[in-house]
């Protein structure tokens, strides 16, 4: 059995990966740790597989947004130190302790409940989240940290291994805000009276600008993918970032079309002169959203442009001549010594790098290199 029956793929540099962990692991003073950040399925890359290579790389503890994806690794057999960065319900305590899984707490009145659920010959290891200033998950006043750390002290079920904050602005030239954060949460950690092991505010941006801000761990999700937290601040990288994921698809059907005939819904584009096309066998479905119609793609290192609208499954190309079924087509990546970067697509969709690899669906099979050569082939439908 094959393990795709279609023309379309993800290919993940699992090399690339490792190099991009390495090297920020790297410039971290002894003893401070990172944390992979591998929630949304490694930010599409696949989480399991990015997983692997980070710890190898010399990642020190993994981090997931919910429960699920933690077990999911568990399961997997992943048995490197998890932490679910998102609330985990307290009803859910004695499923995240019989998993060894991290989880967060965020509230005093959280641990109250987590109790009730929590088996007598169980513990749990927590993180404290603070509320610095992103206005999301966290404790923000003196009181709840206070009674959070009492609550501990009386039951020793609970062990508190880490405290942490996150950073909204890190990814901005202006400094102001994060500044602003940084001292807060320095405050935050003076309300405690035991500090724990784990201390960590940074994500990418942060922790490749701030060195201030490592504290004993770092948290690094969309460097690690080899791609910049922000357009603002590529120029301030300091170093070299590797993107491990490209797309493509195959020419599975090549036309004539003649003047003044139509392409796709809507027949949005009519070539006034006689005109070869291509189908490719990818669409919306599959995260090539429709806003990308007119965007370039790359066949034989040429940029050539979708026309008409993108379908669920399909989509088609302008070609310059007759081409053969067959020919790869570059949607995401190298193709001769041309490139579409993740930032390219983002821009074509105003939107940022971390939402375009998160929105390639599970429909697309991911081809895993590792060590130059293909080490596996992920499809979540077969
Ligand atoms: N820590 C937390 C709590 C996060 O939410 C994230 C990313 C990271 C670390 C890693 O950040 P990085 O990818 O910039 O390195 N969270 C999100 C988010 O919620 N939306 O976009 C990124």
């Amino acid at each position: 059995m094959e393990a795709y029956y279609r023309d379309t793929w993800a290919e993940i540099n699992l090399d690339h990966i490792y190099d991009n962990v390495k090297v920020m692991k790297d410039r971290l003073p002894e003893g401070v740790k990172m944390f992979a950040v591998v929630k949304a399925n490694g930010y599409g890359h696949g989480d399991w597989q990015v997983a692997q290579v980070a710890l190898e790389a010399g990642a020190d503890y993994l981090a997931v947004a919910f429960l699920d994806e933690a077990i999911s690794l568990r399961k997997k057999g992943i048995e490197a130190p998890i932490l679910v960065l998102g609330a985990t319900r307290p009803s859910d305590s004695s499923v995240a302790a019989y998993w060894g899984i991290t989880v967060t707490v965020f509230h005093p009145t959280w641990l109250i409940e987590a109790k009730k659920d929590l088996k007598e010959n169980q513990t749990l290891t927590l993180h404290i989240k603070c509320d610095s200033g992103m206005g999301r998950l966290g404790i923000k006043d003196r009181q709840d940290l206070v009674q959070i750390e009492e609550f501990v002290e009386d039951n020793p079920q609970f062990i508190i291994e880490g405290m942490y904050t996150h950073f909204a602005t890190s990814d901005e030239l202006d400094v102001t805000y994060y500044e602003n954060q940084y001292t807060t949460f320095q405050e935050m950690l003076s309300w405690l009276k035991i500090r724990p092991d784990i201390i960590h505010a940074s994500n990418s941006a942060s922790s490749l600008r701030f060195d201030k801000s490592h504290f004993n761990a770092i948290r690094v999700g969309i460097s690690m993918y080899g791609l910049t937290p922000s357009l603002e601040m590529e120029h301030l990288l300091p170093v070299p970032l590797k993107e491990a994921f490209s797309l493509h698809t195959k020419l599975v059907h090549v036309k004539k079309l003649k003047a003044g005939e139509s392409v796709s819904y809507g027949a949005t584009y009519t070539p006034e002169e006689d005109e070869w096309i291509g189908t490719l066998p990818i669409g919306y479905a599959d995260g090539w959203l429709r806003k990308l119609q007119g965007i370039e793609v790359l066949i034989r290192g040429e940029r050539l442009p979708l026309v008409g609208r993108i379908c669920m499954d399909q989509c088609m190309v302008k070609l310059p001549k007759r081409l053969e079924v067959g020919e790869t087509v570059t949607l995401i990546g190298w193709n001769g010594n041309q490139r579409i970067s993740v930032n390219e697509v983002a821009v074509k969709l105003n939107t940022i790098n971390y939402e375009v690899v998160c929105m390639i669906s599970s429909r697309v099979p991911r081809k895993y290199i590792r060590n130059k050569n293909v080490q596996c082939i992920h499809n979540s439908l077969l």
